[in-house]
């Protein structure tokens, strides 16, 4: 049958193995529901639909309000908070306590040697979630029997941020229009909406931040917050609230007051009146996106104030109606020989402990931007007063748009687990988010979260390229638990977007886990970075003057030294990294060139010279696309034919762009290397 990918991965595809089939039919016959509200309700249709749609059949349902008891021996599935008693007595007190407000339970339970599976919460959307995680247990073909499932997120805030203009571009979308209809809002409640907060439901995900961060004041305007105001009603009963990027400089923009000083009483009352606005409109607002004094950005600098009195003040007027603040640091000056990738740091560090608490430091994962790879960004760990979030890009703005196919459940694996040493061996950037900054919160209070930088957009399948769902897929999967595996987490999407065959999940599986390290040989090896086209970040430009300060390359050799000879960025890390990263023989292979300047001619760790090195990762990359592409060709028959040509047609052109990486970079640092190439690097671009 056509398949254009709108399903994502809720295609609930029919099971035609006819012994599992029939024992979800049996276990699935009928389901009780507790009380009754939108998200219960919408649980149950989504249950409902996607049981149909697996098994044919489908279940009666029925619900039971108030205290009365369910009858245990007639229905199969139980949907039922843990207020209950009844309920309650079959799980652990540990179990209980665990799951807080957003976890779920998942058991089969035996009354009168019938058995149930039960799926119990403390809230409404703790059923939706768990209703989610049955679904994936049928869509995934695993047996329903012996259920026993304690799930609850590691993090509190698992949002999307969205860059959509007003207008309904996307900055760095590839993957067509804004969602958004500001036209037709607030009137017009798009299908596609409801559809969005499904998919995000799914894995979790219950923030959005609507507009870019590069923002427009317009979308604080009373016009546009009603608009918001509909788009925040639709997405409630999934579990996902609405948040808003605030510029700095709106108090003078809208407000027409002299100054955006965050000191100044004017301002600081706009702000208090605006946020007041907001939440007449939308009573479950988040609270803010900021990005300040960064890319032309007004912010508080420039009225010589501090990102801390910048945030605090947006944060006092949010604070009595539960609003927070994510303040962002990817902050840098274009300034004469100073090294990118301490600014961050050293403007935030000596800020630690003065935000308020309902502020978040958002930081990007390594202290550049987005890049294919960066060492880790130096400020995770070294804010032990500060809530800090992390802040990773799930489209592909420096990893070929939405024509490469890259998976990035493996780079947020790679930096979710990377050891800050803060703390001493094992502090990983995943404790550090989970941590609470004050311990003593309970658990509606902790301030902990994860943002990915949406990849969707208008087109049909969302994000453009088919495998672009598995990143937006795998966002939330670790936002849900950062420990999580990049392995699991493929096979789960496979399944669930294409089919169960193993001849199909297991090989593709691997070309996935591979492809981000292909997307790094081909573009920058061995810690090189933004080597991109100026500005549009498309193809190679390592010619450009802006990518000359990160590559240093000359006839000496590559690479940005960032030991203490050089800008000494090493010395922002735990004592233990410094030391191993300002030592080329115990920096990681693949940083090299992040923290040294490496002669051409030198041996490197692969056992070839700097130069003749450089030159095999290159070609190396580009025959790694041709195997993905020989063994995308060999699944052909196993998937639907829409989806299998157009990767065929996908994987042909990042081949072509694999060689353009290779051609022009090799032949771009040739000019100061002046070395001929290895002797088996000499096919022809
Ligand atoms: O990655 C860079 C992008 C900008 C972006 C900026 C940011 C929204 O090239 O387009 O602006 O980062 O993260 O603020």
């Amino acid at each position: 049958r056509a398949e254009n990918g709108y399903n994502l991965w809720l295609r609930y595809m029919p099971i035609e193995n006819g012994q599992l089939r029939q024992a979800y039919q049996h276990q699935l016959a009928s389901i009780v529901v507790c009380n009754q509200s939108p998200t219960i309700n919408a649980a149950l249709k989504e249950l409902i639909n996607g049981i149909n749609l697996m098994i044919g059949k489908v279940p009666n349902v029925s619900s039971i309000t108030g205290n009365a008891a369910i009858d245990f021996k007639t229905n199969r599935l139980v949907l039922a908070k843990l207020d209950q008693p009844a309920i309650a007595a079959q799980f652990s007190t540990v179990e209980l306590r665990q799951i807080g407000q957003e976890g779920y339970l998942i058991k089969t339970v035996r009354q009168n040697r019938v058995p149930q599976i039960l799926i119990a919460a403390n809230t409404d959307i703790g059923l939706l979630y768990g209703s989610f995680h049955l679904l994936k247990l049928m869509q995934t073909h695993q047996s329903l029997q012996a259920l026993n499932i304690q799930q609850w997120p590691r993090l509190k805030l698992r949002i999307l941020d969205h860059w959509d203009n007003l207008n309904g571009t996307v900055e760095r979308g590839y993957a067509g229009y804004s969602l958004w209809n500001w036209q037709t809002l607030p009137g017009i409640i798009q299908k596609r909406y409801i559809d969005y907060a499904r998919a995000n439901a799914s894995i979790g995900i219950n923030g959005a931040v609507l507009n870019n961060v590069n923002a427009s004041v317009k979308s604080l305007t009373k016009e546009y917050l009603i608009k918001t105001a509909a788009l925040a009603k639709a997405f409630k009963p999934y579990g996902i609230k609405v948040y808003l990027t605030a510029k700095f400089s709106a108090p003078k923009e809208l407000g027409h007051l002299k100054t955006a000083d965050p000191l100044d009483p004017a301002v600081i009352k706009w702000w208090k009146d605006k946020v007041a606005e907001i939440y007449h409109y939308i009573p479950n607002f988040g609270g803010f996106l900021v990005k300040a004094s960064s890319e032309g950005q007004p912010g508080p600098g420039d009225y010589g104030r501090t990102h801390a009195d910048g945030a605090n003040m947006m944060a006092a007027a949010l604070k009595p109606y539960g609003g927070i603040v994510m303040w962002r640091t990817f902050v840098y000056e274009n300034k004469k020989g100073a090294d990118r990738a301490k600014q961050g740091y050293d403007e935030f560090k000596p800020l630690d402990g003065k935000f308020d608490e309902n502020v978040l430091l958002q930081a990007k994962y390594g202290p550049i931007d987005f890049q294919p790879r960066e060492a880790f960004n130096p400020l995770f760990g070294a804010m032990p007063h500060t809530h800090m979030m992390m802040e990773f890009q799930i489209t592909q703005e420096y990893f070929g748009f939405a024509t490469h196919l890259v998976y990035l459940g493996s780079l947020f694996q790679e930096y979710l687990r990377k050891d800050t040493y803060q703390k001493g061996p094992g502090t990983t950037i995943a404790k550090v988010l989970e941590e609470r900054v004050n311990p003593g919160t309970d658990d509606n209070n902790r301030l902990t979260g994860i943002a990915g930088v949406a990849n969707i957009g208008t087109d049909v399948n969302w994000c453009g390229h088919p495998f672009g769902q598995a990143n937006w897929y795998a966002f939330g999967r670790f936002a849900w638990n950062p420990m999580a595996s990049a392995d699991s987490i493929a096979a789960d999407w496979l399944k669930m977007t294409f089919t169960n065959d193993p001849g199909f999940v297991n090989p593709i599986k691997k070309l996935m886990l591979g492809s981000r390290e292909v997307a790094v040989n081909y573009m920058t090896p061995l810690g090189l970075s933004h080597l991109m086209k100026f500005a549009l970040h498309y193809g190679p430009g390592p010619w450009s003057k802006s990518a000359e300060v990160y590559h240093h390359a000359d006839s000496v050799g590559i690479g940005l030294d960032r030991t203490v000879t050089g800008s000494d960025a090493v010395s922002q890390y735990a004592p233990a990294l410094a030391s191993k990263y300002s030592n080329l023989k115990t920096t990681p292979l693949n940083l090299i060139l992040w923290f040294h300047h490496i002669g051409w001619d030198q041996k490197i760790a692969t056992g070839e010279t700097m130069w003749n090195s450089l030159v095999h990762y290159y070609y190396q990359g580009v025959k790694q696309v041709a195997a993905m592409q020989q063994i995308w060709q060999s699944m052909k028959g196993k998937i639907d034919e829409d989806r299998f040509n157009y990767v065929t047609q996908l994987l042909k052109q990042q081949h072509l762009e694999a060689k353009w990486w290779r051609n022009g970079c090799v032949l771009y640092f040739q000019q100061y290397s002046k070395r001929p190439l290895p002797k088996d690097c000499k096919e022809p671009g």
